[in-house]
């Protein structure tokens, strides 16, 4: 999706573009990637995905040796991610081969980040930091980031899935589009490291409605919202789902949502079958109410049978996600989420291993929670270490 919007902004601004979308891109489009560089004025690299910066500093790398005067910015939630758990001068020095870097949001900065960056002194910008100012001056350290009015950025334009070459090819043969109901959540659970990088904004009814218009004039039948949950605040999601059902496309959609949140809305579920939603991924995590607490989730976990009730009657199936193993979980409170889970009648479970990400609030609150972490990514608590977890879900 963050190449699609990418490609969008550009295609908005008049400028043509090419997609490399895939983990280690030189070693599997090497040659693709090179014979469109040699062309290009402009690079535009993500790190949304990625926690380590050592693949991003290969990339740039290679980018330059192959078109030493191509312009190159680096953007994406990687950044935002680096920058927490490291300085802006140290990713500027590990970045040093990119020209600039864009905190925050692409929308209204990359169209004209393309054109300044072919001025001798480009003029500053929101959550920009270029990383070369003409006459070799100092480092411009704003690196506040850009965050966008939500409604009026531009619609992804998924047509450009067919027009455009996707890694070196033309006519990808996706079926499905993800889009976003908004960016980032309004909770706060502990663990959660989506409003790290991100700050919380929600689309109005309108303009999803205007999103999955666009999605079925493309020519796709299948949607998923990703942007992180779609069940809040109930009045938008009533509405959108109103007048989704009003415009009745066969547009099939799925999201990510704390279905918890229609306990008070029994009529909810019928009218979300109406307007085109079939599945939902629903982050239960545990089934222990003090472990719930903890996560700052609390979750009503004796509601949630006879919201699977209405939901399943409605045609809707869920998945449910677990985590286990944060502090205070024992083999008894696993056993005991086990139970509630059976109770649910989920269509299908994902189970996880906790991950204690810099930044979060259960990683600030580390001393507090006995947690400790001898290597990154490896923790151990009073009641459970990551070692006693089953290979399976690390
Ligand atoms: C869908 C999703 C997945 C799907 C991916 C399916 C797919 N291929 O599309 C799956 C489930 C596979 C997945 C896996 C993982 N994911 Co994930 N995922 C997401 C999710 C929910 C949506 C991503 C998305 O499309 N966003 C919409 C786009 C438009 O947003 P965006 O990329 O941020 O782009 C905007 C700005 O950042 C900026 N921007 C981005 N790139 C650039 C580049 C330039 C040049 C510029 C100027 C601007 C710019 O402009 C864009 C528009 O404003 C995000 C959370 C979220 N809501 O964003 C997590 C998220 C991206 N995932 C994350 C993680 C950690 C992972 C995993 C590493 C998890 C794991 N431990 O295995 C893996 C890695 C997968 C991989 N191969 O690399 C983190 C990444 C943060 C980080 N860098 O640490 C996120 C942000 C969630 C979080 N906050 O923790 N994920
Ligand atoms: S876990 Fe889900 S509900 Fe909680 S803050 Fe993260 S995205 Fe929001």
């Amino acid at each position: 999706m963050t190449s699609i919007v990418l490609a969008t902004c550009l295609d908005a601004a008049g400028h043509d573009a090419s997609i490399f979308d895939d983990n280690d891109v030189f070693d599997k489009y090497g040659c693709e990637i090179r014979e469109q560089l040699r062309e290009a004025d402009i690079a535009l690299v993500s790190t949304t995905y990625l926690q380590n910066v050592k693949p991003i500093k290969a990339v740039l790398a290679e980018i330059r040796r192959t078109a030493p005067g191509i312009k190159i910015v680096v953007g994406g939630q990687g950044l935002m991610y680096w920058e927490h758990s490291s300085c802006l001068a140290d990713v500027a020095q590990t970045l040093s081969d990119a020209d600039a870097l864009v905190f925050g949001d692409a929308e209204g900065v990359v169209e004209r980040l393309v054109e300044e960056l072919q001025q001798p002194s480009p003029k500053p910008l929101g959550g920009t930091v270029y990383l070369h100012p003409a006459g070799g001056g100092p480092l411009e350290s704003d690196s506040s980031p850009n965050w966008a009015a939500i409604d009026d950025t531009p619609i992804p334009d998924w047509g450009l899935l067919r027009r455009l070459q996707i890694n070196g090819a033309l006519g990808s043969e996706f079926t499905e589009v993800s889009l976003e109901e908004g960016r980032v959540c309004a909770f706060k659970c502990s663990y959660c490291a989506f409003p790290l990088y991100n700050r919380f904004r929600r689309k109005s009814a309108d303009r999803i409605v205007r999103e999955i218009e666009s999605v079925y004039e493309a020519g796709f039948r299948k949607a998923a919202f990703v942007g992180a949950e779609f069940f809040h605040p109930i009045p938008v999601v009533r509405e959108t789902a109103q007048k989704l059902a009003a415009r009745a496309l066969p547009v099939d959609i799925w999201v990510f949502g704390r279905i918890d949140l229609m306990a008070k809305h029994p009529d909810l579920p019928r009218l979300l079958a109406r307007a085109g939603i079939r599945h939902i991924n629903f982050g239960l995590e545990s089934g222990d109410h003090a472990i719930q607490q903890a996560m700052n989730k609390k979750i009503q976990l004796e509601r949630i049978p006879e919201i699977m009730e209405w939901l399943h009657e409605a045609g809707i199936s869920v998945a449910a996600s677990l985590v286990l193993g944060f502090p205070g979980e024992t083999h008894e409170t696993v056993r005991r989420t086990a139970a509630v889970v059976s109770g649910c009648g989920f269509d299908s479970v994902m189970i996880h291993s906790l991950q204690v990400v810099p930044g979060t609030p259960l990683w600030k609150r580390r001393e507090e929670f006995e947690l400790s972490m001898p290597r990154p990514r490896v923790w151990m608590h009073k009641t459970m270490g990551l070692h006693e977890l089953p290979e399976e879900i690390l």
